[in-house]
């Protein structure tokens, strides 16, 4: 395990560790620039830098060395002459192929999961964070364990003996999964005070922003909220929900949140343990696919995010896509719904959306009531959007067009109980007389 811990202790501690970047394409493909460049950013994000980088093309990959035992030989040479001791690879490896990478560079060989679970480590600031990432790198490492036990293993493992490796490797593993159900209890606690808070929220219309990471998700939610979240122009710098209410032009309000970022081949061990973070995804009314227009792949990461939508079955959510950082000249996409958070442009057009989607959510009627008083006149404008109140003078009945937002059914029993003489009439967002839902 010492290994491995290693690996995050020198990225935590911001060193820039420098490094030698192999990247592989696959199936006679050429390797791919975008890619690439995407692990050179994740590496920068994780406080390293890129010094020198070897490629290969293969049909499939090679399942001692991922890269073949020669071009292996190249990369030990290259990194030895370079003086480098980090290789970081644009893919996943086994176990095994780790650990014969190291024997054969006498470097630290990190993939792109490994890459990805150490920038969340750095990025780690709530306790709620630090107490998953742990769990992601825990859940990562279990497999991986023996692997880093092995050589141990050959030298006092015989028949009938159990090597030192052996039983220091059940003791690691014991301890590892002693420690990950140890950190699932405290997550779940922090968690079920969590859950009481946003039940409180209930009946408010949720939009929560989904994208790829530094997509300018956070940039939005402080353009809108004033929220003072973290934005930077770094991968992940967000890893924890961050809601505020936001006040639409017409009076209603929506909560809105900003939550992790996503990339290509998300590992699932982190999947798994910001499965809460999450969840507020796949309990949204309307999900904002927040997209960067300037980005030349900006189509491949949006697949990629409706994708992950999917995986955390979030992928059946009402989804408005938006083009960011309209106001960068390489900015396409335009046509479509496009803002930049940074200037503010575009952003007026986006709360109209946001207003016109949370209109329709809510159930309109017009009511007459006989004598409204002034108790059930704040409970209709607390629990609903009031789109217009008329009293008659002579008789002081009422009219009230509004939109509600638990239902008729709650406005109806509060009626009852406030009033003698009471019609509700079920109309539609856009004031037509309609049939109600069930
Ligand atoms: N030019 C321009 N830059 C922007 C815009 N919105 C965000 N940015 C920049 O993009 C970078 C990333 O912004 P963030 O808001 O941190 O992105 P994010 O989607 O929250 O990223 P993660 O939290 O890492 O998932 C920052 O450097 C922002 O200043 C925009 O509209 N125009
Ligand atoms: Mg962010």
């Amino acid at each position: 395990m010492s290994n491995h811990q290693t690996i995050f202790r020198t990225v935590t501690n911001e060193v820039l560790e420098q490094v030698l970047l192999v990247s592989v394409a696959l199936n006679g493909k050429d390797v791919d620039s975008s890619g690439v460049a995407e692990m050179i950013r994740l590496v920068e994000s994780a406080s390293g830098a890129v010094v020198h980088r070897i490629s290969q093309k293969r049909n499939r990959p090679d399942a001692g060395y991922f890269v073949g035992r020669g071009k292996a030989g190249e990369i030990a040479a290259e990194a030895e002459n370079l003086g480098l001791t980090t290789i970081v690879f644009n893919h996943n490896l086994s176990p095994g192929q780790v650990s014969r990478l190291e024997e054969i560079t006498k470097c630290k060989v990190i993939d792109r999961t490994e890459l990805i679970l150490a920038i969340f480590a750095v990025q780690a600031r709530t306790p709620q964070a630090k107490l998953r990432i742990e769990l992601a790198q825990l859940g990562y490492m279990l497999p991986r364990l023996s692997g880093m036990w092995h050589h141990l293993d050959r030298l006092g493992a015989g028949i009938g003996t159990r090597g030192p490796g052996e039983t220091q490797l059940e003791v690691d593993r014991r301890r590892a999964r002693t420690r990950m159900s140890s950190l699932e209890k405290k997550l779940e606690a922090i968690e079920a005070g969590a859950k009481v808070r946003h039940s409180r929220r209930e009946g408010m219309f949720s939009v929560v922003l989904a994208g790829y990471t530094n997509s300018g998700k956070s940039t939005l939610l402080n353009r809108l909220c004033d929220a003072g979240v973290t934005s930077e122009d770094r991968l992940f710098a967000t890893l924890d929900t961050t809601s505020r209410r936001l006040e639409l032009p017409d009076g209603g309000s929506v909560i809105f949140s900003d939550t992790v970022g996503f990339i290509e081949k998300l590992p699932r061990s982190l999947l798994s343990s910001f499965r809460s973070t999450l969840d507020i995804v796949r309990e949204a009314d309307l999900i904002l696919l927040l997209a960067d227009a300037a980005d030349p792949d900006r189509l491949t990461k949006v697949s990629t995010v409706t994708d992950t939508l999917e995986k955390i079955d979030a992928g059946s959510i009402d989804r408005i896509t938006v083009w960011n950082k309209c106001d960068l000249p390489e900015a396409s996409g335009t046509e479509e719904m496009a803002i930049s958070a940074l200037t503010g442009e575009g952003i007026d057009r986006l709360l109209e959306l946001l207003q016109k989607k949370r209109r329709e959510a809510l159930d309109w009627c017009s009511v007459k009531v006989d004598i409204c008083n002034g108790e059930l006149e704040y409970w209709i404008r607390t629990n609903g959007i009031v789109d217009s109140f008329v009293r008659d003078d002579n008789s002081g009945a009422v009219e009230i067009i509004c939109g509600m937002y638990l239902g008729l059914s709650h406005l109806r029993k509060k009626l009852g109980h406030q009033a003698s003489n009471w019609v509700v009439e079920p109309l539609s967002a856009d004031r037509g007389v309609r049939e109600e839902r069930s």
